[in-house]
């Protein structure tokens, strides 16, 4: 494949679909610059005195790690000057982040989970930025949070980066999923994977099994079956894999199928499961679907879901379209 960088990738996209103005070209060019910046800062570990908590607790009621804000810090400061966004919302943040008074807005507003997978930064594991991409409603004034409380199918792109053997940055506009390889001698990204689409057959699943006392009926019965394989009804034996990173964990399934899934279960039924819809499972989602694969919470299709809070969390199930269809029906019966 010819090797392209994401700046001709993006002009190339704009100048044949017409779906990347200006100013999204931009949002995207800035936020993979930050994605750099966060690779960087999380590859020094412990030279960089990075490591470890902040001893803060976010919205979420989890500790903050010293490298959640920094990732956090890093794409705000990236994101304000650019004149493309009128506001920003993170997991890291209770509510909204308006761009300061003097620099102009913009006509797009920008979600992110800045470092997904925290609890592996101390132990070496891939982590990982997830970030989505929405317009503000028509006539907006002052950016509220109610602006940003749109399905996914709203969105106009989402993306993640994973920082791993290789930084990756995995991106979609709404023609298909490209992957992109940071050279780190030229510090570029480099177009390495095109229209990425994940196997509608797949003998591999992603799901912590250490809640399976907590899973209601139809995940009990799903994994069960995963589980007994031949032995079961099912036609073969399945492989499990579970790295606590959802990027990592969907970019395998990326590239050689699976499904992933996050289920509600009994312990907090007003909250659904642990992922985030607006800023974990919606990206995620219209990434997923792009590459021919299906997301569902168990029973409606992820980026159908009207939210009704920022920090709202959705059960997900997503990957091998086969799989989620599989499993989805399950919940019906
Ligand atoms: P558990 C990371 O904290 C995260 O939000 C996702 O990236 C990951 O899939 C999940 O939580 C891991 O959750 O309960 O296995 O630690």
């Amino acid at each position: 494949m010819k090797r392209i960088s994401l700046t001709q990738y993006l002009v190339e996209e704009q100048r044949s679909h017409n779906t990347i103005p200006a100013e999204l070209r931009l949002l995207i060019e800035v936020v993979a610059r930050a994605c750099k910046t966060i690779s960087h800062a999380v590859g020094k570990g412990a030279l960089g005195d990075v490591l470890g908590t902040a001893n803060i607790e976010n919205v979420q009621g989890e500790v903050q790690k010293k490298l959640d804000i920094i990732s956090n810090e890093i794409l705000l400061e990236a994101n304000e000057w650019g004149g493309h966004l009128a506001a920003m919302a993170s997991e890291e943040m209770e509510t909204i982040h308006l761009i300061p008074n003097r620099y102009p807005m913009g006509e797009y507003m920008l979600l992110f989970d800045p470092l997904d997978g925290s609890s592996n930064i101390d132990v070496n594991v891939s982590i990982g930025t997830i970030f989505s991409v929405l317009k503000a409603p028509e006539g907006m004034g002052q950016p509220t949070e109610q602006d940003f409380l749109q399905p996914g199918s709203k969105q106009v792109a989402a993306g993640y980066a994973v920082y791993g053997p290789q930084t990756v940055l995995v991106l979609t506009t709404g023609n298909g999923v490209n992957c992109f390889t940071l050279d780190r001698e030229m510090g570029s990204w480099v177009l390495t994977q095109s229209n990425m689409q994940i196997p509608v057959e797949t003998r591999e699943y992603a799901i912590n099994a250490s809640n399976a006392r907590h899973w209601f009926p139809p995940v009990t019965r799903y994994v069960n079956e995963l589980q007994a394989g031949k032995a079961g009804p099912r036609e073969t034996d399945f492989n499990m894999r579970w790295i606590a990173s959802m990027v990592a964990d969907v970019h395998r399934i990326l590239n050689r199928g699976g499904i992933f899934m996050y289920p509600g279960d009994a312990r907090e039924p007003d909250k659904p499961g642990k992922l985030r819809l607006m800023y974990e499972a919606n990206p995620m989602a219209f990434i997923v679907e792009q590459a021919g694969g299906a997301a569902t919470d168990g029973a409606n299709r992820i980026m159908d879901i009207q939210p009704q809070k920022l920090h709202q969390r959705v059960p997900v199930f997503l990957g091998s379209k086969s799989e989620v269809e599989r499993v989805t029906a399950y919940h019906q019966q």
